[in-house]
């Protein structure tokens, strides 16, 4: 398939659809801290990244997270939160792999990916829960081991499932 714009455009529609549909299996991990929930949509938005460039991966987790926001969960605090996760994930991955296109410099980028989105996300919580959930500064401090178990094995599941399959994916959209 040619890699035009007619194709990115098309294929970027076409993936936040399925985003936005996968965004509806989101299913809590922890019951500790059942407002984490997991779904795999990002791995749409990486893969686009992957195809095209890091910004559409971007447009990708922005449309479907304003249209989950639309059709199902009208709590913009959630949405946002899940939206800095899926830009904090992507674009460490996304920005590795360009300095070096090969395998080792895709996996160090999943590794990096998954290190700044657990760190960043558990600090995030450290002020948004105890506004979000009104509780105090030290309950919240009990969740963080949660916080950043979630995160942590929300981002590995997604690594591990777009190593698996990027390269067939990315083949059909080269020249
Ligand atoms: N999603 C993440 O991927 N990582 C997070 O650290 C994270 N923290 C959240 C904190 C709060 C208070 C809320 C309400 C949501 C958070 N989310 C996070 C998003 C959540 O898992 C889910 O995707 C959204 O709430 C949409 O239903």
């Amino acid at each position: 398939m040619k890699n035009n714009s007619v194709t990115r455009i098309s294929t970027i529609g076409i993936m936040s659809a399925l985003a936005t549909g996968l965004m509806f299996l989101e299913f809590p991990i922890f019951p500790a801290a059942n407002f984490l929930k997991y779904d795999p949509s990002d791995i749409l938005a990486l893969l686009a990244g992957f195809i095209f460039t890091p910004l559409d991966g971007v447009i990708i987790l922005l449309i479907k997270d304003v249209l989950f926001y639309l059709l199902k969960s009208g709590d913009i605090i959630g949405i946002t939160m899940d939206f800095i996760a899926g830009i904090a994930y992507v674009l460490p991955v996304l920005y590795i792999y360009r300095l070096r296109k090969n395998r080792a410099f895709e996996i160090l980028g999943y590794i990096v990916g998954v290190l700044v989105v657990s760190g960043v996300m558990t600090l995030l919580n450290m002020f948004v829960v105890p506004v979000y959930w009104k509780i105090p500064f030290a309950e919240t401090l009990k969740l963080l081991p949660w916080i950043a178990g979630f995160n942590v094995l929300k981002f590995t599941i997604n690594s591990v499932v777009n190593g698996l399959v990027r390269v067939r994916i990315t083949k059909i959209f080269e020249n």
